[in-house]
């Protein structure tokens, strides 16, 4: 694929009130959700949980894009099509996440690297026969005081990112950077924001050295917010001043686009600040377009009425299609 049809497959995400459906928790991920809500988490029904979602009739008005984890690419809906199949024909571009998840940087250490590289150009071929036209690889930056992050584990993480985005690109696919800075934590918003640039300006520093592309790059990030132990509860203009000011100072205006993780926060607060925040970037002139890339705060309400049981999936639709309207309106 030509750089620019990389473009115009990142710009398509952008389709107005449209975005991005997260769903591509790994199988240790994907468990946790089942079992906490005290459903079953064989392979069959995390095949239903998918299926709850991408068979729900009228996402597409919704959706420009859903991630999927890799196993998913080969799991069929209860219409008998593969998921990247049934997706694609309802104009929504399925993509996959082909980092391999995170462990510990050291021993000693609670810092997080993301493993993936290392057979990455044979998964993506693998991937891209499957259907696949879009990847994601997401680092993790966690917040302690002024201890963490390091500057080590931010750079190795960002170099890690880079070469990620340069292969995706080689193999015809647009890549999704998510460096996230975890909400988890007694942090300020302050500080979240000041991570957050030294995290963009490490990336973009180290993208550039690599010469990836950044007119068919998306960027995938956290919103500046005071950590969720902080006891603090920001509003959603604070949200909104921080996230932009941010995103302006950091992010040169060649990136396709740039999209929002929810990171723990409820559906509530991540449609309002989704809001907010569109509404800042509007008002500064921001020179790329925002959109969602969301997985719990469009999943979780649709789940917990689930349970796992068949007779509760057209409420659980139902719920997963309210917040998805929310979440679209949020855009406007
Ligand atoms: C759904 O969670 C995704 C995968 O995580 P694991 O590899 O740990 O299973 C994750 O990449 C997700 O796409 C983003 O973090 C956004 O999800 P949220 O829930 O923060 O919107």
């Amino acid at each position: 694929m030509q750089m620019h049809d990389l473009a115009s497959v990142a710009e398509s995400f952008f389709a107005p009130g449209k975005g991005i459906l997260a769903a591509d928790e790994s199988v240790h991920t994907a468990v946790e959700r089942l079992s906490v809500r005290g459903i079953a988490t064989s392979a069959e029904m995390r095949r239903q949980y998918r299926d709850l979602f991408f068979g729900a009739e009228g996402i597409e008005r919704y959706l420009s894009g859903v991630i999927l984890f890799s196993d998913s690419l080969q799991d069929k809906g209860d219409d008998g099509k593969l998921f990247p199949d049934s997706l694609a024909a309802r104009g929504i571009l399925p993509g996959v996440k082909v980092d391999l998840g995170t462990e510990p940087i050291s021993a000693s250490s609670t810092e997080l690297i993301t493993q993936g590289l290392l057979d990455l150009p044979e998964r993506l071929a693998e991937y891209k026969k499957q259907g696949s036209v879009f990847t994601k690889w997401r680092a993790v930056i966690r917040i302690d005081g002024d201890l963490l992050p390091t500057a080590g584990a931010i750079h190795e993480n960002v170099k890690r990112l880079a070469i990620y985005a340069k292969e995706a690109q080689n193999a015809g696919m647009v890549p999704i950077l998510e460096p996230e800075v975890l909400y988890e934590g007694r942090h300020s918003r302050q500080r979240a924001r000041r991570v957050m640039a030294d995290a963009l300006s490490t990336l973009f520093a180290v993208l550039d050295e690599h010469a990836v592309d950044l007119t068919g790059v998306l960027l995938k990030t956290a919103m500046a917010l005071s950590g969720h132990e902080s006891g603090k509860a920001d509003t959603p203009d604070e949200v909104a001043e921080d996230t932009v000011a941010v995103l302006l100072e950091n992010v040169p205006a060649q990136v396709a686009g740039v999209v929002f993780l929810s990171g723990g926060q409820t559906p509530d607060q991540a449609t309002c600040h989704l809001e907010a925040i569109v509404r800042r970037a509007r008002s500064a002139g921001a020179p790329w377009p925002l959109t969602f890339s969301y997985a719990r705060a469009l999943q979780d309400e649709a789940l917990d009425i689930w349970k796992g049981k068949p007779e509760n999936v057209p409420a659980a639709r139902e719920a997963f299609l309210r917040r998805l309207a929310l979440v679209s309106a949020a855009l406007k």
